[in-house]
């Protein structure tokens, strides 16, 4: 299956898509048995690996352990090159559009390209914009980079067009993991209603309301990270 594909006919069916993101440094490995069973208890779609520095060598196993048990795409979401894991099923292959990095826009690409010509890793394109949330987050410090004011609306919209027009597959409107302010609902409508790529949209979502709230505005795969690691049965309320 190509998961890139999956994603598109989702969006023409407007299925809305949902993904838990697991940092591999934050999972407990004593209870990854009851982890693995409130995810299938959950509506996600698509599981997201990976963290801003990730220190673990042990993504590969927690992959493989996954995999055994749950049905659904593995997807790779890298804060670096040393994330890569062939036992994954695809991986978001971002370059910072937001911010001028050159280290994010395309060093690290460059370093993880051969890695991933080596592997079976479906790689998807991805524009990935970090949106100012209200306080510095984990993507900011690591990357060094300025995001994107919460209110410059023109500008999410150019850097989003300049991201689909580069190529880009998806574009991520990310507030950071564990974000104050989630990505304003303006600013995802704004940008779905004028690119025809796939819109994720992650960082500060704690609640359902949240979720519909992303959804709603235009989003077609919402990310949740941080308020599912708190509380397992967060999609049960
Ligand atoms: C972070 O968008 C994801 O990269 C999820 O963020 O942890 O705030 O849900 P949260």
């Amino acid at each position: 299956t190509n998961i890139y594909n999956e994603i598109i006919q989702s969006k023409i069916e407007s299925k809305k898509l949902l993904a838990i993101l697991l940092d591999p440094d934050k999972i407990i490995w004593d209870h990854l048995e009851l982890l693995i069973k409130k995810i299938k208890q959950s509506p996600a779609t698509h599981i997201f690996i990976g963290g801003s520095q990730v220190k673990t060598n042990r993504i590969d196993e927690l992959i493989s352990l996954l995999k055994q048990k749950v049905d659904l795409p593995m997807v790779l979401f890298p804060g670096n090159p040393s994330q890569i894991s062939n036992e994954a099923d695809a991986i978001l292959f971002l370059s910072l559009i937001s911010g001028r990095n050159s280290d994010y826009l395309i060093e690290h690409q460059i370093q993880a390209a051969p890695i991933l010509k080596q592997t079976q890793l479906e790689v998807i394109s991805t524009g990935y914009m970090l949106i100012e949330s209200g306080k510095e987050t984990a993507v900011e410090r690591v990357s060094k980079t300025i995001p994107l004011d919460r209110y410059n609306l023109d500008l999410a919209l150019a850097t989003a067009l300049a991201g689909e027009m580069l190529g880009n597959k998806l574009i991520y409107l990310e507030a950071g993991s564990g974000a104050k302010q989630a990505v304003p609902k303006q600013m995802i409508e704004l940008v779905a209603q004028n690119i025809k790529i796939p819109l994720i949209v992650g960082g500060g979502i704690v609640d359902l309301h949240g979720i519909k709230k992303a959804y709603d505005a235009g989003a077609d795969l919402v990310v949740i990270g941080t308020a599912f690691e708190n509380d397992h049965d967060f999609f049960s309320k």
